[in-house]
């Protein structure tokens, strides 16, 4: 076994903003206070297992491009284990606290679930040791239930309810992981819950089964005594043309329908927030709004391309939207910023892992200060309290506090003849006023 798997690389430092060692980071300062607390705490970054340790650049059009000395491609437990170490070492050099994983990702697919269990078993046990000797924690596990082709049709909601069974199994072994992991809280991605045509498809009868799948989990987390709160991530499509999860909307809807609103919060991610026609922000803020703000998959889509790219988020306006929504909403709790982004396809080396994380955590670190000091500014939560200030007293007032009817309005605008004293919405000047902090 390989002593290290990163060995040209040491732990990146912070080097400020004049350092032009592509290997340190310019911004991200771990201890260093914004707004009264570290920005290791604000932020809570977390690497993903399934496409920085398993993801080789392989696309439709071409075989991977990455050779990685942990994959030897044995598909064995002996293998997953290597892997584990080659995680932690990657992790613990690049000094972010989290991890998250799907269960496949960690431990290999067996000839039976029995196996299946077995393996993660055995896996389990040395990331525990992993994160006891690293102090790396777990931010949040997930059962992938969609590369199997068990789970062609779904898996919650698979027309076959042999396929719902080995989907639940799954996550109940994965939620038995996450709990003795000390996960802070546990992700259910749609995968393949939606349909490709609707001709074959009851999808009133698919989303009960949804239902049904999430009490049963709710039920399990009560019996085996996690504590941390499960999060939706929503998605509109890829790999189906409708998943049930489309948007933040949505998926509260969905929740609140089968009433599964108290055991849930939202993992929101960017690429997914712009398929749905979305921005980032927007399904930032309806989350927020509904108290079910939970943690983020920290990535970027690209313009020109219609599908989820999976991109190292490195833009500032969307980092900074990213963190003003956060810091308005009081910060992560039990979230935090996953990195769900991969490497270009060209970007094969090793070192392109650690420099696309430390692209990633850069430009968090930068949109964090940028959004910090326009709020410390005011000028822009000014304007918008400014804007609504007629809420605040009379007829508004009451109409917030329920007080008023429907006959009150009317009373209220005849009296009136026009509406007057509407002022410009100055969104130019407010695009203005953002770039002043940029
Ligand atoms: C896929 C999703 C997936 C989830 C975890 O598009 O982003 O990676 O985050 O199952
Ligand atoms: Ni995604
Ligand atoms: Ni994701």
């Amino acid at each position: 076994m390989p002593k290290s798997f990163f060995p040209q690389i040491k732990p990146i430092q912070y080097e400020g903003p004049a350092s032009r060692n592509p290997l340190a980071f310019k911004h991200y300062h771990a201890e260093e206070k914004v707004e009264g607390k570290s920005m290791k705490e604000h932020l809570r970054f977390a690497v993903v297992y399934w496409h920085t340790m398993r993801g080789t650049g392989g696309d439709m059009f071409g075989w991977g491009t990455a050779q990685r000395p942990w994959q030897t491609g044995e598909g064995t437990v002996k293998e997953a284990v290597l892997r584990a170490r080659a995680m932690f070492e990657f992790v613990e050099k690049l000094g972010a606290p989290f991890y998250c994983w799907h269960d496949r990702d960690v431990a290999p697919h067996g000839p039976t679930l029995a196996d299946s269990n077995r393996a993660f078993d055995t896996v389990g046990a040395e990331l525990k040791k992993l994160q006891k000797d690293t102090g790396i924690r777990l931010l949040w596990g997930t059962a992938q239930n969609f590369v199997h082709p068990r789970y062609m049709h779904g898996a919650a909601t698979s027309c076959h309810a042999d396929a719902f069974c080995f989907a639940a199994a799954q996550v109940k072994k994965a939620m038995e992981w996450t709990h003795e992991l000390q996960g802070e809280g546990y992700v259910f991605w749609g995968g393949r819950e939606g349909y490709s045509t609707l001709l074959n498809t009851d999808l009133k009868r698919e989303m009960d089964h949804l239902g049904r799948f999430l009490h049963m989990a709710v039920d399990y987390k009560k019996k085996i005594g996690f504590k941390g709160p499960f999060y939706i991530e929503p998605k509109p499509k890829e790999p189906t043309k409708h998943q049930y999860d489309s948007d933040a909307a949505a998926c509260l809807n969905f929740l609140r329908e089968y009433e599964l609103l108290p055991h849930f919060k939202l993992n929101i991610e960017t690429n997914h927030a712009t398929l749905a026609g979305h921005t980032m922000q927007h399904e930032l803020e309806v989350a927020a709004a509904a108290g079910a703000l939970g943690s983020i998959d920290a990535n970027m889509g690209d313009v020109m391309l219609g599908w989820d790219t999976d991109q190292f988020p490195t833009d500032l306006y969307l980092t900074s939207q990213v963190m003003l929504s956060i810091l308005k909403h009081g910060g992560f709790t039990t979230g935090g910023t996953n990195f769900d982004a991969k490497v270009r396809r060209e970007s094969f080396t090793e070192e392109d892992l650690f420099l696309a994380h430390i692209a990633g955590m850069d430009a968090f670190a930068r949109g964090l200060k940028i959004a910090a000091a326009i709020r410390k500014d005011g000028r822009l939560a000014e304007f918008v309290t400014r804007r609504y200030r007629t809420w605040d007293t009379g007829i508004g007032a009451r109409i917030e506090a329920g007080k008023a009817s429907f006959a009150d309005c009317e009373k209220h605008a005849l009296k009136l003849g026009e509406v007057s004293g509407l002022e410009s919405g100055r969104q130019e000047y407010l695009e203005a006023l953002y770039n002043e902090f940029l």
